[in-house]
């Protein structure tokens, strides 16, 4: 793993959308992203995480692909920085505040973000380089005292020392990073409950989670496809998603992509992948991190029963989400796997019993989702399971239709599946919150909650954006989604 992997990790966390750098005109957006890169280099030279950190830079600042691969090979093949970059940055510009015009400047953001970039800004400071950057931004020797101060002590946390320094005009720039900081600590401060999907394979738990969180972010295939232990917590404070897997020599994205989870998942290297991102759930002072396990009974790849029963051993997570294949009910590996669960579950833990897939019941030739919600319910008991909660669903419908909702792009396949998974959800039978099964006060409310939003209209007559919608609450996804909140 690389040296500095957790440091450009949280530097990363940043969501930076708010540096006032980002509104200025092109020629110094760039200037502010060569001098970043080209002083940077020069302390942490080829470490990936860096890069990566300075990729997302590149995207903040709109440096477009090829003119950062321009700007990168310069760089490579001199290490003098570009003193009329610096200067550039040095100078003062005038924007009108409340019709009044004010000088300002970015060159106290850029030394700030260049410290706030070094995993160690002492050598920085009295390195060549170093001095340079400080005369050619004509910085103060108060100045850098106190800018250098500023980095250190929110890295530390201490916040309110800050206030009374900054306050003055010509650091208002630096307020960004501070409010920044302050919403990354108190994210870090809110109580994560930890949920595990747990099931056999190809049972929907990636599906369900991307349903839930409404993305395609993890790899998804029908065949045993989560290798690795994949955590996502919920981070309010992120306009992305951003990862790092433990345990390997590339491990950080900026800017999470599914490809990217797939490489990580199918690379050998590596034990757990950590996401974080908005995923929009929970309370205001309670996060949840989802739990994504490989399906254990592959038999292709033994290795992962030993990686989902060792962590169901570690037991580290709150409450489980187990899935039940709607189209594989009570199979051997099923109840080899559930026993398994409610083994290491202990007291306290909850688990809730989800019926993934309930788009392929054939109402119409005679099977029942009320029938099928029968046989599950008498397996549960069966396996020594009194009073289960036990909620169907269909996270390839949820996905099917928030990408019509949120007009993103489907495959060939998808564009075809549309029509009928909208043509089975239009009809109020597959309604699936109505057929819930809950022993538990706490679920009712939310039921009726999720019920509400679904039966507006029994037969849903056009896809209007009002009626994809009312198909969507009948997935069961939005009812989980609510559950959230009281789990
Ligand atoms: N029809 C239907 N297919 C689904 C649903 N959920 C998932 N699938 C499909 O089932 C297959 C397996 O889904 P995954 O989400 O990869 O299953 P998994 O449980 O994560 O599998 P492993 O990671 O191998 O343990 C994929 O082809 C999905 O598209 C659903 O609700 N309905
Ligand atoms: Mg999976």
């Amino acid at each position: 793993m690389s040296k500095h992997s957790l440091f450009y990790y949280q530097a990363c966390r940043h969501h930076l959308s708010d540096l006032d750098i980002r509104k200025a005109k092109d020629e110094w957006r760039r200037s502010y992203y060569i001098c970043l890169y080209a002083l940077l280099k020069n302390q942490v030279p080829d470490d990936p995480c860096f890069l990566e950190a300075m990729s997302w830079y590149a995207v903040l600042l709109g440096i477009p692909q090829d003119e950062q691969d321009s700007i990168q090979a310069n760089i490579q093949s001199s290490n003098a920085i570009d003193k009329k970059q610096l200067k550039n940055i040095g100078r003062s510009y005038i924007q009108f505040a409340n019709l009044l015009p004010q000088i300002r400047t970015y060159k106290y953001l850029f030394f700030a973000n260049v410290l706030m970039l070094l995993p160690d800004p002492k050598p920085f400071l009295q390195s060549a380089a170093g001095l340079q950057t400080v005369k050619e931004l004509r910085l103060q020797k108060k100045t850098v005292e106190n800018i250098t101060e500023f980095v250190t002590a929110i890295r530390e946390g201490r916040f309110d020392a800050q206030k009374e320094w900054l306050s003055k005009k010509s650091y208002r720039s630096l307020r960004a990073f501070l409010q920044q900081q302050q919403d990354i600590r108190a994210a870090d401060q809110r109580r994560f409950r930890r949920i595990a999907l747990v099931a056999p394979m190809s049972a929907g738990k990636s599906s369900f989670i991307n349903a839930l969180v409404g993305e395609e972010l993890l790899p998804v295939r029908n065949e045993a496809c989560t290798a690795k232990i994949t955590e996502i917590s919920h981070n309010p404070s992120l306009d992305r998603f951003i990862g790092i897997v433990e345990g390997t020599g590339n491990p950080l994205a900026a800017c999470l992509t599914r490809s990217r989870v797939d490489e990580w998942n199918r690379c050998a290297e590596g034990k757990v992948v950590r996401i974080e991102g908005n995923l929009g759930l929970g309370t205001d002072d309670t996060s949840v991190t989802l739990i994504d396990t490989p399906g254990p009974n592959s038999s292709t790849y033994e290795e992962h029963e030993k990686i989902t029963f060792d962590f169901l051993e570690q037991g580290h997570f709150d409450a489980v989400l187990y899935l039940i294949n709607a189209t594989q009910v009570a199979t051997n590996d099923d109840k080899q796997l559930l026993q398994g669960v409610l083994r290491k579950l202990g007291t306290g833990k909850k688990i809730i019993f989800i019926v993934n897939k309930a788009d392929q019941i054939d109402i119409d030739s005679n099977e029942s989702l009320g029938g099928l919600l029968d046989t599950v319910f008498r397996y549960l008991q069966n396996v020594g399971v009194e009073k289960p909660t036990v909620i169907p669903s269909s996270a390839y419908a949820a996905h099917l239709l928030q990408s019509v909702m949120n007009k993103k792009p489907m495959t060939r396949k998808e564009k075809s599946d549309v029509d009928w998974i909208y043509a089975t959800f239009a009809d109020h039978r597959y309604d699936l919150n109505t057929y819930t099964l809950h022993a538990d006060d706490l679920l009712t409310e939310a039921v009726s909650e999720a019920a509400g939003k679904s039966s507006i209209a029994p037969e849903l007559k056009n896809s209007s954006p009002d009626d994809i919608s009312i198909a969507f609450h009948r997935t069961g996804i939005p009812l989980v989604r609510r559950l959230f909140q009281s789990l």
